[in-house]
């Protein structure tokens, strides 16, 4: 819904990034055909990732060709066959995919409004360890564990914790009233898709009024912090780098 006079809750700073679902533009992006896709995090802005919205026609499909960006593509709803370096997977919301660099993926046959979350960066390489391979996974098999205790934040880590992947991607679910314990600051960037519910979202010296939509950036050392509001529980899936020194 168009806010009014030009009101907006997004915020573009130097260090961190708000966007809500009403500030979307679609970008044409090669590889994508019968699908609005809408960049939210890039480069652009000072990122190191990229993220990106994709919401699918019916007929609508991806081929996207080897490089070396890697790519995690998490269904947000509907459903839609995922094909990494020819494997193919039936996927519905909560399943996922990773995409090795150097590797090609594509989708097919989305249900209409289908929609994916897409995390994309460069792969960083360590010598002598190997780089994962392709993976597919469901959010709904995926075991969650309370959040440094606390079972008003339930942490799902969705892909393997290892020395290869140098990205992780989780979800957090937090009952009203849960919060992250401390406020964060800490080298690891993150990209963030709010799936459900609503809070407050502290970055830096910022709080922002946040709900299922919206997506943020927190640059490496952005202060953080978030509570859940409502009556019901908020969730977000969210990239961090990993694995990796800082020099
Ligand atoms: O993994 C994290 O750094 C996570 N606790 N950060 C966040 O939710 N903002
Ligand atoms: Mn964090």
């Amino acid at each position: 819904m168009p806010e009014l006079f030009g009101h907006t809750r997004a915020r573009i700073g130097p260090r961190h990034a708000l966007i809500t679902a009403d500030n979307h533009v679609n970008s044409s992006i090669p590889g994508i055909t019968g699908a609005t896709a809408v960049v939210l995090v890039s480069p652009a802005m000072g990122a190191s990732v990229a993220q990106t919205l994709l919401t699918f026609e019916r007929g609508g499909a991806a081929r996207v060709a080897a490089s070396d960006v890697q790519t995690f593509g998490y269904v947000m709803d509907g459903a839609a066959t995922v094909s990494v370096d020819g494997v193919r997977k039936a996927l519905k919301a909560g399943g996922y995919f990773y995409c090795p660099a150097g590797s090609e993926w594509g989708l097919s046959g989305p249900r209409k409004g289908t929609r994916l979350t897409l995390f994309q960066k460069k792969y960083a390489p360590i010598a002598g360890v190997k780089a994962p391979g392709a993976l597919f996974g469901d959010q709904a098999k995926v075991k969650g564990a309370p959040f440094l205790g606390d079972p008003a934040a339930n942490l799902q880590v969705l892909l393997p914790d290892t020395q290869g992947f140098d990205m992780a991607v989780n979800l957090f679910a937090y009952q009203p009233g849960g919060h992250l314990p401390f406020v964060e600051v800490h080298i690891m960037e993150h990209g963030l898709v709010m799936l459900s519910g609503e809070g407050v979202y502290r970055l830096e010296d910022s709080w922002y009024p946040v709900r299922a939509g919206d997506a943020i950036w927190m640059a490496p050392f952005c202060a953080q912090w978030f509570v859940a509001m409502g009556k019901v529980p908020a969730s977000y899936l969210y990239y961090k780098d990993v694995n990796r020194a800082p020099l």
